[in-house]
């Protein structure tokens, strides 16, 4: 059984600086993990990029030969990385063993996970190469300024979340920036009524019945609840990844491994 994080969320949501923080953390902690590089716009990495989709197509001969913009050129490459899973990826997976934990640095690009199916079969093929897959979506606490803005984000994470159908932690980023940490408190584990009277509060009257369906649907589906990340304290990357480990049972098998094989309850026998 191997182990995976999809990185996921808005472009400058903090992705990259997250993948590179978590490989940093496990590094000191004598954990092994690897940083995949999905994004083919991406230029430097603060992490050694273990696979990188560049070795598969480059953005730069894409725009160029297909005279195509960095969206259009972009998407161009997700693409073509899903006509490609069966070989380049396959291949390149093969080279991980059992119990390998890998990170996938995604591009931020709202499509790829709202209506493009490029992840859902990515991730597919993930689970049928025995990999245990969590989404982590992260969204910039910079960016929830008032309701109607925390409201939109959770909306881009629920598309996310019915779209590739994986288990989903959801992370305020950038919490070392937050200057009104109450602020932010109200949206962390919100009442969902509060949160109703403030959309109303916010927008015309004909939109209560919609702000209702939309608070009703976010309180289901259990969007309300982020994590919030500060990268510069050890507690809260140990808390989130404990969280994220979790979802993906890793460790669980490696303990059952472990009291299998223990040679000192054989003896006792
Ligand atoms: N202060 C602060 N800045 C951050 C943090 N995470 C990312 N950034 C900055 O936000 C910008 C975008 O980050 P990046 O990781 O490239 O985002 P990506 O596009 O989602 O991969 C960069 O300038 C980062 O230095 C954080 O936790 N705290
Ligand atoms: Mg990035």
């Amino acid at each position: 059984m191997g182990y995976a994080q999809l990185v996921i969320g808005p472009a400058g949501s903090g992705k990259s600086t997250y993948c590179s923080s978590l490989f940093q953390h496990c590094e000191t902690v004598g954990r092994t993990m690897h940083v995949v590089n999905l994004d083919p716009a991406a230029e430097n990495f603060d992490y050694p990029v273990a696979l990188d989709i560049r070795e598969l197509i480059s953005l730069d001969d894409v725009m160029e030969e297909l005279g195509l913009g960095p969206n259009g050129g972009l998407m161009y490459c997700m693409e073509h990385l899903e006509d490609n899973l069966d070989d380049w990826l396959s291949e390149e997976l093969d080279n991980y063993m059992d119990d390998d934990y890998l990170i996938f640095d995604c591009p931020g690009q709202i499509e790829l996970y709202s209506h493009v199916p490029v992840f859902r079969n990515f991730v597919e093929h993930l689970k049928r190469k025995n990999f245990n897959v969590c989404a982590v979506y992260l969204l910039d606490s910079q960016f929830i300024t008032d309701v109607t803005k925390f409201i939109s984000g959770c909306m881009a994470s629920l598309s996310a979340m019915v779209q590739l159908e994986l288990p989903h932690v959801n992370i305020l980023s950038k919490m070392d920036l937050v200057t009104s940490k109450k602020d932010i408190d109200d949206y962390l584990d919100p009442e969902p009524n509060v949160l109703l009277s403030e959309l109303n509060k916010r927008m015309a009257p004909q939109y209560q019945k919609l702000n209702k369906a939309l608070i009703e649907l976010i309180d289901e589906y259990s969007m309300v609840s982020f994590i919030p990340l500060d990268l510069r304290k050890v507690s809260s990357i140990t808390y989130i990844l404990a969280q994220i480990d979790n979802c993906i049972q890793y460790g669980e098998d490696a303990d059952v491994k472990v009291k299998d094989f223990d040679p000192d309850e054989v003896d006792d026998d």
